[in-house]
């Protein structure tokens, strides 16, 4: 029989310093393969890491992106449109043509009362 293998893409945004690369150097352990995560923030980057369940083997992609929705708190000046273009320039070049799932990752004390009342 042979192994049942599925690989996932996740896109991860939020605002800088929200906590994206801290995320993938969590998730990725030790047994990551990581290209420029927080080399610099500026840019996409990817950590891969797999795990098996009921026989099924995922591989998990997570891409990380620079900080959006903070216009100018991110340090490169880059506007959200530069970091959207960035961000499917990057998707091209890795020749991903479509993410499973995007994680918006915010920060715990820029959560407002809306996110907070969603998430109850
Ligand atoms: N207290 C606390 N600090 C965190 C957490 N996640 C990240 N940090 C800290 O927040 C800072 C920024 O985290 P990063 O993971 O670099 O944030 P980022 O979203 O990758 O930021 P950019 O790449 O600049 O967009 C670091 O000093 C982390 O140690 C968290 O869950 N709790
Ligand atoms: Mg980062």
């Amino acid at each position: 029989m042979s192994p049942k293998v599925k690989k996932l893409f996740i896109l991860t945004v939020g605002q800088t310093g929200s906590g994206k690369s801290t995320l993938h150097n969590a998730a990725g352990g030790h047994r990551s393969t990581t290209s420029s995560v927080d080399s610099d923030p500026a840019e996409c980057g990817t950590t891969t890491f797999e795990f098996t369940v009921d026989g099924i083997t995922y591989i998990v992609v997570l891409i990380d992106t620079p900080g959006i929705g903070d216009a100018g708190q991110n340090g490169q000046s880059l506007t959200d449109q530069e970091i959207r273009h960035e961000i499917g320039t990057f998707l091209q070049k890795e020749n991903i043509r479509k993410v499973n799932a995007i994680f918006w990752i915010v920060k715990g004390d820029k959560a407002d009362d809306l996110m907070v009342s969603e998430l109850s």
